[in-house]
């Protein structure tokens, strides 16, 4: 999608601190980080928001959450433990419309969430 920022990050045309990436997925640094470690693990495809990620993405949104863990590994937050969050449309918090999961750690969370 021409316009989506997230695209143009797992594209390239915009710069980003890229952690991970493969065929389906680009994991970067969040630009307004709330914890020590908040990575932002997205799809290549455009989807707006979880609710129109289709039955037949289910794997590819899968790949999401294995790749948010082995970036934790990469951090190696992994055994001190993180959190893992999709927010969508405006109760969710949702701001860019690029489906993309928040990777927070390096500090306890509380819950529950604001
Ligand atoms: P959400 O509110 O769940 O839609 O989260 C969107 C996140 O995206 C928010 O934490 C800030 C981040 N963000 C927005 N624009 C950019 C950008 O251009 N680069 C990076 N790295 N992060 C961005």
């Amino acid at each position: 999608m021409e316009s989506c920022i997230f695209c143009k990050i797992a594209q390239g045309e915009i710069p980003a601190e890229i952690l991970y990436e493969d065929e389906q997925v680009v994991a970067f640094r969040d630009i307004h980080p709330q914890a020590p470690v908040h990575v932002l693990v997205i799809p290549r495809r455009h989807i707006a928001t979880l609710n129109e990620a289709p039955a037949e993405e289910a794997e590819l949104v899968g790949r999401l959450s294995l790749a948010a863990a082995e970036v934790a590994r990469r951090l190696r937050i992994d055994q001190s433990g993180y959190r893992v969050v999709m927010n969508c449309n405006r109760d969710g918090g949702q701001t860019v419309f690029h489906i993309h999961l928040h990777l927070l750690g390096g500090r306890a969370m509380t819950w529950p969430p604001g």
